[in-house]
């Protein structure tokens, strides 16, 4: 058989392992209820296999866990910190770093420095800590995505592209003045982990520096968005990885990093500027809310270990691996005609819940309800992202009513096999056969920042 049609295996072997419970089924009904129907809210230890997050739940390599040794503990001019520097500038290409405890960390100390009120910020699709830091901050977030990515449908290769027409639009409108700078994601979280072209990026940097506003990069997952360059962008399929990434990172002014996403720790972030003056005044805020800007709410060790995550990240064996698996679950699905976002992302699999619950209106939550019961089902905990992680409106107070109304099913990077994979589609299987048998929910609890962590719900009567 040719090597390109052959099967594939992880690129590693499991030297230590972690028990976990399979809860029974009268433990997932107590659980449920007593997390008020928010997976959030349950105990790890009633899980079975946990896909709610992707965030700071990666497998560490051995490589990782000997660097964490020799962590240098100073409280001022780590080591530690200066080798994190030096993989930042040599792997992304950076100037300056500020650590950080994690990406939201980051996003306050980008949003605090640049953002004036009355300011606009154009992105590609929101994210929650995002853009709670930018209205925090007295600005608005203005959605400028192509409009595919809210088209669950929508078989576009690059959903996570700029709507550049959009962005001349929201120019005209506001003036350039106003713009302290564009939000680009690699890739596109809440539109289901979709990629941005190198092109698109391109022509992004091109139109704003056009206009002397700045592009700030959300870095989460360059990686992964990369894969799919290589994969699907003319021109760029024999370039390695850590090109693209580069490549990608060079058409932005910065970044903000949650590293607990593809650079494969469980804590850590940081900002990463070329501007000197940007890179003094968030310094100077980190000691502030971080720490001081040599560790930034990061112990030394952690800092090792994400300087060897960032590198590891870029094998090509690793991250073919990594997207191979979200692609081997999404696949099945799509197998067995459970409607699911197109083209499958890189982080995870998205259930659309529109089509899947059509008798549960949005006001009933029905991505919330859906993630339920599939833990109800088989104990595999999933997170919603709908009309409860779009929160309100600032201005209206409103509930925004977002068109992808979704149950993510987020794959840990190296912790889980195809078999758990296989489990996960057979249960996602069976609720969708008796899927008229669910219910919308009502909110019982609602926090006033960042609604979906700690919001608690019941069952709607029949
Ligand atoms: N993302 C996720 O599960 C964890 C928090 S929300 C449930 O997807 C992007 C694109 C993210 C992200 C976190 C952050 C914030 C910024 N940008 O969680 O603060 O996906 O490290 O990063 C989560 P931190």
């Amino acid at each position: 058989m040719p090597a390109n049609k052959r099967t594939w295996a992880e690129p590693f072997k499991i030297k230590v392992v972690e028990p976990v419970n399979i809860p029974s089924p009268a433990t997932r009904e107590r659980a449920i209820r007593e997390a008020g129907f928010n997976t959030f809210l349950l105990r790890s230890e009633d899980v079975y296999i946990d896909l709610l997050t992707d965030s700071g739940t990666t497998a560490m390599s051995d490589r990782q866990w000997a660097a964490m040794m020799v962590g240098d503990e100073a409280y001022a001019g780590s080591k530690s910190f200066y080798r994190l520097e030096e993989a930042v500038q040599t792997w992304y290409g950076y100037k300056y770093v500020v650590p950080a405890h994690q990406g939201r960390g980051a996003e306050n100390l980008l949003s605090k420095t640049l953002i004036k009120p009355g300011d606009i910020v154009p992105g590609n699709m929101y994210f929650t800590t995002t853009r709670l830091h930018q209205e925090l901050a007295g600005g608005t977030f203005v959605d400028v995505i192509i409009p595919e990515a809210h088209d669950p449908t929508s078989t576009h290769p690059f959903k996570g592209d700029v709507d550049l027409a959009r962005v001349e639009e929201v120019i005209d409108l506001y003036g350039a003045g106003r713009i302290p700078y564009i939000s680009i994601a690699a890739t596109v979280n809440l539109a289901g982990g979709q990629p941005i072209s190198l092109g698109n990026a391109r022509a992004v940097r091109e139109l704003a520096h056009r206009h002397g506003i700045r592009v700030i990069l959300d870095a989460a997952r360059v990686v992964e968005n990369a894969y799919f360059i290589q994969k699907r962008e003319p021109g760029f399929e024999d370039w390695s990885i850590a090109a693209i990434v580069k490549e990608l990172c060079s058409q932005t002014d910065g970044c903000t990093m949650s590293a607990k996403k593809d650079p494969l720790v469980n804590i850590g972030g940081f900002l990463a500027v070329n501007d000197h003056a940007i890179y003094e005044d968030a310094a100077n805020l980190a000691v502030i809310y971080e720490g001081l800007h040599t560790y930034g709410g990061m112990a030394g060790r952690d800092m090792e270990a994400l300087a060897t995550g960032i590198e590891e990240s870029l094998h090509e064996d690793h991250i073919r691996a990594r997207v191979g698996q979200v692609l081997y679950l999404g696949q099945k699905l799509i197998d067995a005609r459970v409607p699911i976002v197109v083209p499958v992302g890189g982080h995870g699999v998205f259930l659309d819940a529109r089509a899947f619950l059509p008798h549960v209106p949005q006001e009933q939550y029905p991505a919330q309800a859906l993630a339920a019961a599939l833990y109800l089902d088989s104990g595999v905990r999933s997170m919603e992202r709908g009309i409860v992680s779009a929160g309100r409106n600032k201005e209206t107070g409103e509930e925004n009513k977002p068109k992808l109304e979704l149950v993510r099913l987020t794959i840990p990077r190296r912790v889980y096999t195809q078999a758990h994979m296989d489990v996960v589609a057979e249960s996602v299987e069976s609720v969708f056969a008796d899927r008229a048998s669910i219910r919308g929910l009502r909110m019982t609890y609602e926090p006033k920042y960042l609604r979906f962590f700690q919001a608690r719900f019941e069952p709607l009567e029949l």
